[in-house]
């Protein structure tokens, strides 16, 4: 029995997505934002970064989003969201979610709350022009492995995919969105028709016609 502390379209997301992709047993549990419960102690015994999401795992909590995946897909491996130990696509699993986690996600964060990292007011229009560059590049990288493969990973469906789908959501509104980049674009289509998908997006309140338009 798990649960998940989640807020609509956070990087609770991804999580979310491999639980109901993996039919777990689970509950959410909305993290209260608007009073800040993220930050009270009873949250930060929980998550000390006092972010979302959370994982509770038979009562052992467990936080960073990519290291719940991680949790998930090996405690479940006949869902086949991990490739398996020794297959040459293990290693390139780890790559691609370390990319999304470590790099374009990072790069987003900055994004969205550039206040935490530049005290001038008046420099933050060009911090976030920056950093719309910088995702603009991350998601080149990601459209030309798309390119020649109908998934992250090559022809089957990974929790890379997820996860990917979670940060594609919220670049959006950057100054490029990843509906401009023309492999990722159609890949973001395919991936809105996916039961899972579809399924937590509905749960989670969230609006997947932007990905739906005509490319
Ligand atoms: N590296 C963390 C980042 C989590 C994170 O920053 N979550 C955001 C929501 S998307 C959050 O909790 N923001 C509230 C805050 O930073 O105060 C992860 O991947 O789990």
């Amino acid at each position: 029995m798990y649960q998940l502390y989640y807020y609509p379209n956070n990087a609770s997301l991804a999580p979310h997505f491999f639980l109901h992709h993996m039919r777990l047993d689970y509950d959410l549990v909305l993290v209260d934002k608007k009073s800040n419960w993220h930050k009270s102690p009873e949250y930060l015994k929980l998550n000390p970064a006092g972010r979302i999401p959370t994982l509770v795992d038979n009562g052992q909590p467990i936080f960073e989003s990519a290291a719940i995946c991680i949790h998930l897909c090996e405690q479940h491996p006949e869902y086949q969201l991990i490739p398996p130990l020794g297959s040459p696509k293990r290693p390139l699993f780890y790559q691609w979610l370390a990319f999304l986690n470590n790099t374009l996600q990072p790069q987003l964060m900055v994004r969205y709350y550039p206040h935490r990292n530049i005290k001038d007011e008046q420099s933050i229009p060009a911090l976030i022009a920056a950093q719309d560059e910088r995702i603009a590049e991350s998601l080149s990288i990601i459209d030309d492995q798309l390119a020649d493969n109908v998934y992250l990973l090559g022809s089957e469906i990974s929790a890379c995919d997820f996860f990917l789908f979670m940060l594609a959501e919220w670049s959006l509104p950057v100054a490029r969105s990843p509906l401009t980049f023309p492999h990722l674009a159609g890949y973001l289509k395919r991936m809105c028709e996916h039961s899972t998908v579809k399924a937590v997006c509905e749960i989670e309140g969230m609006d997947l016609t932007p990905f739906k338009a005509e490319i």
